[in-house]
């Protein structure tokens, strides 16, 4: 399988993570961020779900949603099986807010752990310094939810897939632990080497949604990771979110996901030729395809629009 050589490691993404990374589809970074960034993190995530329960439902403008999910949207993101085990336990479910999409335009703490020059350390070993970013993601997974992401290769929502040129050396999709990230918090789980059971084929719907495939395969495991700690997988990597079944303890993650700028035709840039760029003026074509046309905040349900989610 095709990869660049090994050549820039650096004391976060060293020599032995690089390979981990090319042969089993993933890696972690420990001691990324310190604690003062990470209570910097929690403040900006808990103020977004404020912002998310205000609003109620699953709300735009430009690049940034805010997905709250009721009753109706928990289950068809469930996988069919687990829909069927929660139907009656989700009859009083208030509307729940699941994630959101590009919180940096709109907070400097976000953009600049998004930009930090410890990101580039780890992305630069493997995808150059010359990147742009598709993904500036929020996931809470509330203590007893039933928020869960079903197992998938993210190339499902590498859209539309001739603005992606060579997928799968060209993007490296990064997850910052804010909780600690555990089994029982529904830390996501990872099938290492999956990323070459198949060809790498963005068309092959085969290959998207595979809760089915893999949810007994020998090699899922969680990927744990302390507050800090910084997750890596490809876009081929099999790999999906268990169920926050404790208490008290929220599983916060913030997800960024990098391109390689010249093999792709979309994204804001996060490093050019090495130098931070912060997010600044028009927005770019991300993932909104209306994002010239409609500038205003809405509600997409209100306009019959159907929000997918992507990640
Ligand atoms: O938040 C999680 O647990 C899973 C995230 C995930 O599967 C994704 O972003 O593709």
């Amino acid at each position: 399988m095709n990869r660049p050589p090994i050549h820039l490691s650096n004391d976060l993404m060293t020599k032995e993570r690089i390979e981990q990374y090319w042969e089993e589809g993933y890696t972690v970074i420990p001691d990324v961020f310190v604690e003062a960034e990470i209570d910097q993190l929690k403040r900006s995530m808990n103020q977004w779900k404020f912002m998310g329960q205000m609003l109620q439902r699953t709300w735009r403008k430009g690049n940034t949603i805010i997905w709250v999910d009721g009753k109706k949207d928990i289950l068809n993101h469930l996988d069919p099986e687990d829909a069927k085990r929660f139907r009656d336990e989700l009859a009083t479910v208030q509307p729940t807010v699941r994630g959101m999409q590009w919180p940096s335009y709109h907070d400097k703490v976000m953009d600049s752990v998004r930009t930090d020059p410890r990101m580039l350390m780890i992305l630069e070993p493997l995808i150059g310094n010359n990147i742009k970013q598709i993904i500036n993601q929020l996931h809470w997974k509330k203590p007893g939810s039933k928020i869960t992401w079903p197992l998938h290769r993210d190339v499902r929502s590498r859209r539309p897939a001739k603005d992606f040129l060579d997928l799968y050396t060209s993007w490296v999709q990064t997850g910052i632990a804010v909780d600690p990230h555990m089994k029982e918090n529904g830390a996501m789980y990872l099938v290492p080497g999956s990323h070459k059971d198949v060809e790498h084929d963005p068309e092959d719907q085969t290959i998207w949604n595979v809760q089915g495939a893999y949810q007994d395969d020998p090699r899922l495991k969680p990927m744990e990771m302390n507050p800090g700690d910084v997750g890596l997988w490809s876009a081929y990597t099999v790999h999906g979110g268990g169920f926050n079944t404790c208490k008290g303890l929220d599983r916060r993650l913030y997800i960024n996901g990098f391109v390689k700028a010249e093999n792709c035709m979309r994204g804001e840039w996060a490093f050019k030729e090495g130098r931070t760029c912060y997010l600044h003026g028009q927005q770019a074509k991300v993932q909104f395809e209306d994002i010239e046309k409609i500038i205003h905040g809405f509600y997409p349900a209100d306009h019959g629009i159907n929000e997918v989610i992507r990640d």
